[in-house]
């Protein structure tokens, strides 16, 4: 079982070439084996003003549009992950956002070449990663999980 000792989350979110590709079992079986928990996880299709929010600190790069477009492009899998150091972690497990420079071994590196197409997004801070669970999760991983998970008493 994994620790619930630390409540350090992280936002973790394949993208649509991961689901496409059929790599979400794959991306979680890394954080899983890591030690981490996984406490809330969806299939959607991620709207598009929420994914203007989210990536907002890109929207004056050329590839902004690109990027959104890339996004909508099918479903993803948005996941809450707990555990020591689960931000920084999560960045080491997915590996460096350009794939060609990701180390093999992370996710990117092993899996991907093209940094437009580059799988999964992690949070790169405690505080991003909060404010992104908040957006993503909007009624809170407390309410999901009464919602989905209330026989089990969380
Ligand atoms: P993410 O948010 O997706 O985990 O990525 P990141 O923090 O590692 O990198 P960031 O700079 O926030 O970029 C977000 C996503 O934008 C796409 N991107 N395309 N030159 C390009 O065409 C370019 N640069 C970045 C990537 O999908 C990147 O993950």
């Amino acid at each position: 079982m994994a620790s619930t000792e630390y409540t350090e989350r992280t936002y973790i979110m394949v993208k649509p070439d991961g689901v496409e590709r059929g790599l979400v079992g794959e991306i979680i079986k890394r954080f899983e084996n890591k030690g981490y928990q996984l406490v809330a996880i969806e299939l959607f299709k991620a709207e598009k003003t929420i994914l203007e929010e989210h990536y907002k600190d890109l929207s004056g790069r050329s590839f902004f549009p690109r990027l959104i477009a890339y996004m909508q492009s099918g479903p993803v899998v948005g996941m809450v992950w707990q555990g020591k150091e689960v931000v920084k972690t999560g960045r080491l497990l997915l590996g460096a956002t350009n794939p060609l420079e990701s180390a093999p071994g992370t996710i990117r590196g092993d899996f991907c070449v093209d940094v437009g197409q580059n799988l999964c997004h992690g949070s790169d801070s405690v505080q991003n990663a909060e404010s992104e669970i908040k957006l993503w999760f909007p009624r809170g991983v407390t309410q999901w999980k009464r919602e989905r998970l209330d026989s089990l008493l969380y």
